[in-house]
């Protein structure tokens, strides 16, 4: 089979830029390793910046984004038993984001791909890039026992942190930036009435604890726990328990518990790999950098590369201009470093770090302290929060 663009991966980042491609006649065909329950099983990001709000409409998927979506105009972090609200539409200059679940918006986008007849295969196994530095780069994967090739002329690697695509290029063209940190998240989705319409941000000395939504009757909660926890250490009457420890009182007394019906552990974790091309292989999303979650960044940073990705290409196969591709790596990266460090610089804030020292601990007292104190401080947080211009 031949296309222009070979899409490895079908997460959020992968099926957006096939069907913006797609719109603009732009031929391609997405392989992803799993099947679309399982994509879909997967609970991820809950708050979407207005950039990635204003491609999926670009992309013709926002119907559902828009009416189903909350719009929230500020976050509150509770510290020390008080709780502080950030007016985010008001430090930003007048902008929000909207709380919509990735599961929503992938089912959405996967809808699309459907509808307008997109090529989407599940299930692809050993998928494998070649001559990616070559004019003639092409894709194989396994399909039972035969072995599929697809002619390319782009290859997009949009196959998460795990996938093969940042593999293919050499060591000694790749390099990495990493922070792992001491802990991780437990996440736990309930159909219980949220305990707050807006983000509850909550740093006590136990740790950081955060209340989130994906609708007034699904409530999404984290906790951040030790990375040699597993889902079997923490039932739903000690999550429920721990969670409310770690609110302000008033909050936790009015915090509804009910059965989970997902829980899982996602280990924190800040990395980019530079650059986001190799020869006729592009990367895009989590398979080119990672945030920890508090700053809610990681698909928002996708959209960046997406949007980057999308004008490159038309402008080459419209314009036959490649100022675009040529200069993908060193746009979409300036974007995702300031990603990286708003969402360390959130992390920092509001955890707690088992090796710090007291120093440390006053530092973090003070930092938290400044921020509302200072209008600059919150603007800094508000305009970062909402998403930074692409
Ligand atoms: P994905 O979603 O990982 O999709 C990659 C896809 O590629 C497939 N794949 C392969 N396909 C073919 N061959 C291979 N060898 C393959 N290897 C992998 C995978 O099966 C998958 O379907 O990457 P993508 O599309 O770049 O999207 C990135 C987002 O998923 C991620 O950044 C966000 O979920 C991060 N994130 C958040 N981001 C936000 O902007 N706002 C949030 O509120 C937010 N909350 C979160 C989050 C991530 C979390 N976890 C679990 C890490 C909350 C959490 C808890
Ligand atoms: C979520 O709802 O899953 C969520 C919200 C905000 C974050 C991280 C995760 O910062």
């Amino acid at each position: 089979m031949k296309v222009q663009v070979c899409i490895i991966g079908g997460g959020p980042s992968g099926l957006l830029l096939s069907q913006l491609l797609h719109l603009q006649g732009i031929d391609t065909i997405v392989l992803e390793k799993y099947s679309r329950d399982h994509v879909l099983a997967r609970i991820r990001a809950g708050v979407l910046e207005h950039g990635f709000a204003k491609l999926m409409r670009e992309a013709r998927c926002g119907e559902r984004m828009d009416r189903e979506g909350e719009i929230h105009n500020g976050i509150h972090i509770a510290h020390d038993g008080a709780i502080e609200r950030v007016d985010l539409h008001k430090y930003s200059g007048g902008s929000s984001v909207i709380v919509y679940g990735q599961t929503e918006l992938t089912r959405d986008l996967y809808d699309a791909r459907e509808q307008m007849g997109g090529k989407v295969v599940h299930n692809t196994e050993d998928v494998t890039p070649h001559d990616v530095n070559s004019d003639k780069p092409y894709v194989t994967y396994r399909a039972g026992d035969n072995i599929v090739r697809i002619d390319c002329e782009y290859i997009i690697g949009a196959d998460g942190f795990h996938g093969v695509s940042r593999k293919s290029i050499p060591k000694a063209v790749l390099r990495e930036y990493e922070r792992v940190y001491p802990f991780g998240w437990l996440g736990v989705l309930s159909r219980t009435k949220p305990v707050s319409p807006e983000l509850i941000y909550a740093k006590h000395e136990r740790g950081f604890a955060l209340c989130s939504l994906r609708s007034q009757v699904l409530s999404r909660y984290y906790i951040q726990v030790s990375l040699t926890d597993s889902t079997e250490d923490w039932p739903d009457d000690a999550f429920w328990a721990e969670l409310k420890r770690r609110l302000p009182e008033e909050i936790a007394t009015k915090l509804t518990s009910g059965p989970s019906i997902e829980k899982s552990i996602a280990p924190l974790r800040s990395f980019v790999a530079e650059p986001m091309r190799y020869g006729r292989l592009f990367l895009a999303g989590d398979a080119a950098h990672i945030v920890p979650p508090t700053g809610a960044r990681g698909l928002n940073s996708a959209a960046s590369d997406i949007h980057y990705l999308y004008h490159a290409m038309v402008d080459h196969y419209k314009k036959g201009n490649d100022t675009g591709l040529d200069g993908y790596s060193k746009r979409a990266l300036a974007r995702v470093w300031k990603a990286q460090r708003f969402s360390w610089w959130m992390t920092m804030l509001l955890h707690r770090f088992p090796d710090n020292i007291p120093y440390d601990d006053k530092l973090q007292e003070t930092d938290l302290a400044y921020l509302f104190s200072s209008e600059a401080a919150l603007r800094s947080l508000a305009e970062n929060y909402v998403g930074l211009p692409f």
